[in-house]
């Protein structure tokens, strides 16, 4: 499937939706483009879908703050106070996460990984499969414009879905009066530069909001979607943000406010659609329930509510991967279902108190189902999970805090027809190259 194979080296071009507003775009564009060499072409059959998503729900650390005051229980061994000890971890304690993971031309998989440092700067630590190592930067300036404890997303993809272009990395969060930034690298073709794009200062969302993404690309048809999910002041209401292009031309950003029975600082996630024009979104109800949707793009509609008898909170960390079924389907039993739906929904979230994990998977066929035991021997005790994010074919990433503060690993899914045989791949740095390595408190330094 994936295939090393040379990309041409092309010329950068200028960046993406990052300029005037009523440009000609592909046309004028195409000139430009035309100027450079293509010394390979791209043929992509059928719907080649470039989603990458990342969701991730944001809050403070309840259950670290709970109280250990067990008034009618067993004196024992008190453990070592540590007052004010300062913490290790660079990363904010009411940080959340997002992730994206790609398969560029290169043909190397890819993941990036956002969260936010205790200085309120946004760092990326970067993978790919090649080297294997990953890279941490700032993808902030400072001084910026970036809440406390933000809500993050990020997605990628190829500007005017074409192949010719760099891949861009777009990173989704808030600003302290609740506008909504949109970082982008490479920004106007500048590779290792990331710069505030389009989407920035269009739209502002509660200080509650979770920010969730969604990118979809047709490269056969050269037509693409992304969209932003967010919520503004009012019960009951999702916003959808929504980018559009296709081969006569970009269209502008717009949104809708659609009336759903949503809480308010409802946890929300895209799943990765098998479809061309829509894709689940999960929400937490106003009865607290787990609910699915189905977004239409086109007609902008959120239809075929299913809701489930899982309890989740609003800011809850919340997830969601997939596992494709079609091998395994192709096998056995073939439901009519998975033409449309291939994929079960692994759908990962924190408990109440941030303890523990609940894992419940979703497929046409069967419905919901709840699989926490597959990761029970992942579920290690006394920890706080602060935030989680995904991407595709059953990565996942985990912050939580034991203690020191907050710390990333890397989980993964097993391939479809199973949920047995959950793993740790292994922790995920998050320290600045010239951040301090020794853990101990002389040495330690606010960042
Ligand atoms: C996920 O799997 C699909 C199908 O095999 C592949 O095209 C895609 O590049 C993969 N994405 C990631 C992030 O692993
Ligand atoms: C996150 O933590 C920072 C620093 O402690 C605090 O200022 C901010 O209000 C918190 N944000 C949220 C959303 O909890
Ligand atoms: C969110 O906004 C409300 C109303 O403007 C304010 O009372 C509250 O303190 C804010 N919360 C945070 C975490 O900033
Ligand atoms: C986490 O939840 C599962 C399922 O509800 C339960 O079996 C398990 O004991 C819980 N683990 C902890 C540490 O509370
Ligand atoms: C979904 O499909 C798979 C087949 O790959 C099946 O084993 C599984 O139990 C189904 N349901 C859920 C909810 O995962
Ligand atoms: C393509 C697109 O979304 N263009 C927008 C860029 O931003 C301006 C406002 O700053 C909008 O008016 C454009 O529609």
């Amino acid at each position: 499937m994936r295939r090393s194979a040379e990309a041409a080296r092309q010329k950068e071009l200028v960046g993406y939706y990052g300029e005037s507003a009523d440009r000609e775009p592909d046309q004028v564009r195409q000139q430009t483009i035309c100027g450079v060499q293509r010394k390979q072409f791209w043929i992509l059959f059928g719907v080649v879908v470039a989603i990458i998503l990342g969701a991730a729900i944001g809050g403070g650390i309840g259950g670290a703050m709970a109280s250990r005051n067990k008034s009618n229980s067993m004196p024992t061994s008190v453990p070592t106070p540590t007052p004010n000890r300062v913490k290790s971890s660079p990363v904010l304690e009411n940080s959340t996460l997002a992730a994206m993971g790609w398969v560029p031309k290169d043909g190397i998989l890819r993941y990036a990984i956002y969260y936010q440092a205790k200085d309120g700067h946004i760092l990326e630590s970067a993978w790919d499969e090649n080297s294997d190592e990953w890279a941490i930067s700032k993808i902030t300036d400072t001084g910026a414009d970036i809440a406390f404890g933000t809500p993050l997303s990020a997605n990628g993809g190829y500007p005017h879905t074409d192949l010719t272009w760099d891949f861009v990395n777009d990173v989704f969060f808030l600003g302290n009066d609740g506008s909504m930034y949109e970082r982008q690298s490479p920004f106007k073709e500048q590779v290792g530069v990331w710069g505030n794009d389009n989407f920035s200062g269009q739209y502002s969302a509660t200080n509650l909001s979770t920010i969730s993404t969604y990118w979809q690309q047709d490269f056969q048809n050269r037509k693409q979607w992304l969209a932003v999910v967010f919520q503004r002041p009012g019960a009951n209401s999702l916003n959808i943000a929504k980018y559009h292009s296709d081969k006569t031309g970009d269209y502008a950003w717009q949104d809708s406010r659609q009336r759903v029975a949503i809480q308010d600082g409802s946890s929300l996630a895209f799943a990765w659609s098998g479809k061309e024009l829509g894709v689940r979104i999960y929400i937490g109800n106003s009865d607290g329930k787990l609910e699915q949707y189905y977004w239409q793009m086109d007609a902008d509609s959120l239809t075929d509510s299913k809701t489930t008898a899982f309890e989740i909170q609003p800011h809850t960390p919340l997830c969601i991967t997939n596992q494709d079924n079609l091998d395994f389907w192709k096998d056995g039993f073939v439901p009519e279902c998975s033409e449309k739906d291939p994929y079960t929904d692994l759908i990962l979230f924190a408990s109440e108190d941030r303890k523990n994990l609940t894992l419940v998977s979703w497929n046409c066929s069967s419905g919901f189902i709840d699989q926490t035991n597959a990761i029970e021997p992942l579920l290690i005790p006394d920890r706080t999970y602060v935030s989680l994010a995904s991407v595709a074919n059953g990565t996942i990433f985990v912050l939580f805090d034991a203690g020191d503060g907050p710390e990333l690993e890397q989980w993964k899914a097993p391939s479809g027809g199973t949920h047995s045989g959950w793993k740790v791949v292994g922790s995920v740095p998050v320290k600045l190259p010239d951040a301090p390595e020794k853990r101990s408190p002389r040495h330690a330094r606010r960042f």
